[in-house]
């Protein structure tokens, strides 16, 4: 039997400046929910990657100095850097640059336009550079400052030239009829609702081409234009699965489970994208979800306003699992999350270092200085042994349920919760004290610590992967036994297998002294 399959994306990032932590939230999360689908067994291909056309590529290509491919080259590379630094899992990471996306843009282009939605006309509007995003003029406003600002606040400015056109409005009640007929298609719900009011408040044709610059995927069949850069940055989705080739081995993949983007850009991803591919007669993705902004203690960071903290110096300091269990743990996904040093350094000296690091180290010591360093014998199994093992199946399946809509701050939560509940069991069976009055019944308690190990340890997989590695390592468990299938027997650690020397797996975060 084939497994099922489950498609996963990022949004792809604009290579106009360095990675800044915004982009390595959304791929730390997106990176969580596929290796959590992975372990649940299912087949999964997990797509990043680079949005690399656009005047906002070719503007700071000109102030730089270089071409945009150049830019998009330099930067494109510290992105890939950047998905190793973090231990992402993708499966591709697909450059808008590259041949394979111009076929699928122009196929796609094609396709539409073979179902008599795009048409010649003149633009006439406001466009910001910024949000590459064309917006009505009641959504702009001029401020104290005498510049124009669209919606999100950014400065937008008057474009006037031939264009191509997508017949959105003949789309808006196809859409309203999705938001209604599958109401997970948007998450969060305000989100939902958001996207709905925006289209009933009359959608308006779209312009999907540009004469005035050359750095794009040219229009097929009329090469004086480039495509909107939302038209092709789009379609990346579907050029990673091999469209137009539907016979490719990865189309299977389609339509994706999840697109995991930012809630600025929502509306691209839940009324062009799913009004393109109706138009285009393509499956729709399942669900979209915008997640929420990450602010430095509190200020809105962006390569614009030049406050952006470069994530790898954030994991060189604190350390890789350290950053993804901050972020997943402590900002909810969907909402926006604010990070300091002291949140970081409190919530992962508490959970990571204190309650996991050091249940494993107390634990695995003791069973290395009186069991002989092997798995002890686990005798009859008392009420409070079962309960905590019990407790961590619980976790499994409110993992299952909360990973499935997104809600991975609710996932770690269960997971975390076993851990606090783990070290009240420890410390309530006292084995330290069983060792001299009954010493059966400590190695079964220390057994059973083990064990619980072993399930968080293949719990916390997606979410601290090398972290979660190194505790199954230390417990013997093999390649082949990690995955969320293993978490509900009593027969995976078998007392008398040797375990290797128990080492510390959370290093705590110590302040450094100031220099002298
Ligand atoms: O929007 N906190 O690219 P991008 C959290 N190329 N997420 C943030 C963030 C922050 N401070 N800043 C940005 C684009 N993001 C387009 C996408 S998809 C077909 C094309 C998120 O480099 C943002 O919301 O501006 C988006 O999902 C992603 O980072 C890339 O942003």
């Amino acid at each position: 039997m084939s497994r099922d399959s489950f498609y996963i994306t990022t949004a792809i990032s604009y290579p106009n400046g360095k990675p800044h932590i915004g982009h390595a939230y959304e791929l730390i999360a997106t990176d969580a929910l596929a290796r959590f689908q992975r372990c649940d067994g299912k087949d999964v291909f997990f797509l990043t990657g680079t949005d690399e056309h656009g005047i906002k590529m070719l503007q700071t290509a000109k102030k730089e100095g270089i071409s945009p491919r150049e830019l998009a080259d330099r930067n494109a590379a510290a992105f890939q850097r950047m998905a190793v630094a973090l231990n992402a899992s993708n499966d591709d990471f697909i450059r808008t640059t590259e041949e394979r996306h111009y076929k699928a843009s122009q196929a796609i282009w094609k396709a539409m336009a073979d179902r008599g939605d795009i048409y010649k006309g003149g633009y006439a509007g406001w466009y910001s550079v910024r949000d590459e995003a064309y917006y009505g003029e009641e959504e702009t406003e001029v401020r104290e400052d005498g510049v124009r600002y669209g919606p999100q606040g950014t400065p937008v400015e008057w474009v006037e030239e031939e264009s191509y056109f997508f017949r959105l409005s003949a789309y808006q009640d196809k859409l309203l009829e999705l938001y209604e007929s599958r109401p997970d298609f948007i998450g969060p719900a305000e989100r939902r609702n958001e996207v709905a009011s925006f289209v009933r408040s009359g959608l308006k044709d779209l312009s999907i081409s540009r004469t005035t610059f050359d750095w794009g995927v040219p229009v097929p069949g009329d090469e004086k234009h480039v495509m909107y850069v939302w038209v092709d940055a789009l379609t990346n989705y579907i050029t990673s699965l091999g469209y137009p080739d539907e016979n490719e081995a990865k189309w299977k993949f389609w339509p994706a489970d999840a697109h995991i983007i930012g809630k600025d850009i929502v509306r691209f991803h839940a009324i062009y994208w799913p009004a393109f591919l109706i138009s285009a007669g393509i499956e729709l993705p399942k669900r979209v979800f915008g997640h929420g902004f990450l602010f430095n203690r509190g200020e809105k960071m962006s390569k614009s306003l030049g406050n952006v903290i470069d994530p790898f110096t954030m994991v060189e300091h604190y350390g890789l699992d350290q950053v993804r269990y901050f972020f997943l743990r402590e900002v909810p996904f969907g909402q926006d999350g604010s990070y300091s040093h002291d949140a970081i350094v409190n919530r992962t000296n508490a959970d990571l270092a204190n309650d996991l690091g050091n249940l494993a180290q107390r634990s695995l010591s003791m069973i290395a200085k009186n069991c002989g360093g092997v798995v002890p014998a686990r005798g009859e199994l008392a009420e409070a042994d079962k309960a905590i093992l019990a407790q961590a199946v619980d976790a499994l399946a409110t993992a299952r349920r909360t990973m499935a809509e997104q809600a991975i701050h609710q996932a770690l939560a269960a997971i975390f919760g076993v851990v606090a509940e783990a070290n009240r069991y420890f410390a309530g069976q006292e084995p330290w004290a069983l060792k001299k009055t009954d010493p059966a019944r400590m190695e079964t308690v220390l057994w059973t610590t083990a064990e619980i190990i072993r399930r968080v340890g293949i719990l916390c997989q997606p979410f601290i992967p090398g972290s979660a590695a190194k505790l199954l390592d230390l417990l013997a468990v093999g390649e082949d036994q990690r995955g969320f299938g293993h978490v509900d027997t009593l027969d995976a650690l078998v007392p008398g297998t040797p375990l290797p020397a128990p080492q510390p797996v959370f290093p705590r975060y110590v302040e450094q002294e100031p220099a002298a």
